[in-house]
């Protein structure tokens, strides 16, 4: 792998087309900055409509290449497994790269890249057990049976909160069921996904089977949701682009998966341990930065222990470190984005305008280095409801809105008071009142007693404005193939072209 924070710092980065680096089209470049300082580190290519049509061309035409279209299961398997194990060597200085492009913590990012060979092993593992049926139908001397083809050329544009990551949930069993894909990452984290392209070369696939094309959404992004020789749209990012993104797809009758925002509700009842609680809760906002579709923004405390449950989330919130994320003890880093700052700021903003007290948080720290970066304290913001914007929109930062219930009807009416559904989670000893609430929540996932334990065996999406479709488990075989239907008459008889046959 060429490509290291120290190789990249201060260069232009080429997309990767064709199992080549090439230069951009328009000869532009666009800025990576630095989250901890808000400065530039890199260049990446600023692609524009005709990168992603050679993007899409080579791609098509490795789809068809008998290099990849004649390989054998097994193999393409196998390849999938190398890449995995090229992802294991590389995976400090993958997670290096993240860490710079979108200021997560380091240890959040190495946990990341740690666990995503076992991901690709596990989809490589589907590369030889995709099969159809046989059906049984009513005619003699005929065989009735399904195919599972590869679909053609995914384009897949991803977001910059965890680039690889979720990338991976459908890169791997893209790859492993022998479609090709081209790759629009997000403008502010290129580097990451360039890097792993190379070790998709090295890995063994054949040129054009995985291309990356950096640059904007407006500009590279909606030209591959627009291109006709797209055959599957993955999309992960907000709720107002996907709905942009859909509209362009539909254009061409092409499918999506949308992977969008989410305001997913955290429940607590009086029966729990309040320290498990108030640890969940914090993990479920406050890891990550916030920055997570599933962070459990909304929290429901059951009216009884709601003073409690709130001082001590308070006393915890106050004592978390922030400071920069390659840092062994930090527990908070940068947001990853000046813009994703200012949003932070409005919202908070918002919800003291309507009506919300701040409890903690609420600030920029102004101590020492931490003043240059995109640094902002966890923030808990009590007396929430649910009209209040800043409990209405996706805010994607360190921010959550507490609120008490009282009973389960009331609880369900306001967890599902949202126009979101991608998460919830719920925190009580009762497991028949845990069951209802799995039951009668609209989400995708739930979480009892636990909150952001994701695997990539598990399928994971939304409901309602979260977006559609499911990665993880075996779905995936499902999303990424298509289902071709074959009739053979073997019994040698020539029939009489207008004869109906009435049964
Ligand atoms: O997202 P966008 P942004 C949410 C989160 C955040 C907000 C804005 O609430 O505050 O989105 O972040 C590409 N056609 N999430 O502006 O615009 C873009 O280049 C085609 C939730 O970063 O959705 C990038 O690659 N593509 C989330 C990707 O879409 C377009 C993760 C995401 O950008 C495009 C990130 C267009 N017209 C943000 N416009 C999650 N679900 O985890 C943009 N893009």
């Amino acid at each position: 792998m060429t490509l290291t924070v120290a190789s990249i710092e201060g260069r232009r980065l080429d997309h990767f087309i064709g199992g080549r680096r090439t230069a951009p089209h328009s000869g532009q470049y666009l800025q990576s900055f630095d989250p901890t300082t808000g400065a530039p580190w890199y260049e990446a290519a600023d692609g524009d409509a005709a990168d992603i049509d050679a993007a899409v061309r080579v791609a098509q035409a490795a789809s068809m290449d008998p290099a990849w279209r004649r390989i054998t299961q097994t193999d393409r398997g196998r390849l999938v497994r190398r890449l995995a194990e090229l992802v294991a060597r590389e995976a400090d200085a993958l997670a290096l790269m993240e860490m710079r492009d979108n200021g997560k913590l380091l240890r959040e990012m190495q946990a990341q890249l740690k666990a995503m060979p076992d991901a690709y092993h596990y989809f490589a593992g589907m590369a030889d057990k995709l099969q159809g049926d046989t059906i049984p139908v009513n005619k003699l001397d005929m065989l009735n049976f399904t195919l599972r083809e590869p679909i053609g050329v995914v384009g897949m544009i991803t977001p910059w909160n965890s680039p690889l990551m979720l990338l991976t949930g459908t890169l791997a069993p893209c790859l492993a069921i022998g479609n090709t894909v081209v790759i629009k990452p997000s403008e502010h984290t290129s580097a990451s996904t360039l890097a792993l392209a190379e070790l998709v070369k090295e890995a063994g696939f054949p040129d054009g089977v995985v291309n990356v094309v950096t640059g904007h959404g407006r500009t590279a992004g909606e030209a591959l949701t627009r291109h006709p020789g797209v055959a599957k749209i993955v999309f992960t990012g907000s709720t107002a682009t996907g709905r942009r993104i859909a509209a362009n797809a539909a254009g061409n009758l092409v499918p999506c998966q949308m992977e969008l925002g989410g305001k997913s509700p955290h429940v607590v009842f009086d029966d729990v341990d309040l320290d498990r609680a108030v640890n969940g809760v914090m993990a479920g906002v406050f890891a990550a930065g916030g920055q997570t579709c599933i962070a459990g923004s909304r929290c429901f405390v059951e009216a009884g222990i709601y003073d409690t449950f709130v001082e001590r989330l308070v006393d915890r919130a106050r004592r978390v470190r922030i400071g920069h994320p390659a840092q062994e003890d930090t527990e908070l880093g940068p947001l990853a984005l000046a813009a994703q700052l200012e949003k932070v700021e409005t919202y908070v903003g918002y919800g003291v305008a309507d009506g919300a007290t701040i409890a903690t948080g609420g600030r920029r720290p102004q101590d020492g280095e931490l003043a240059a970066g995109w640094y902002y304290e966890p923030t808990v913001l009590v007396d929430a409801k649910n009209d209040m914007r800043f409990m209405r929109d996706e805010i994607f930062g360190p921010v959550v809105g507490v609120m008490p219930f009282r009973g389960e009807d009331e609880l369900i009416r306001l967890a599902n008071d949202t126009r979101y559904g991608l998460a919830a989670g719920i925190w009580t000893r009762d497991i028949d009142r845990a069951m209802r609430f799995a039951r009668n929540v609209d989400a995708g996932t739930v979480w009892i007693n636990t909150y952001r334990s994701a695997a990539f065996m598990s399928p994971s999406g939304g409901f309602k404005e979260s977006g559609y479709g499911r990665r993880g488990g075996f779905e995936v075989m499902r999303e990424f193939s298509r289902l071709k239907n074959v009739v053979v008459d073997y019994s040698g008889a020539t029939q009489d072209p207008f004869v109906i046959r009435l049964r």
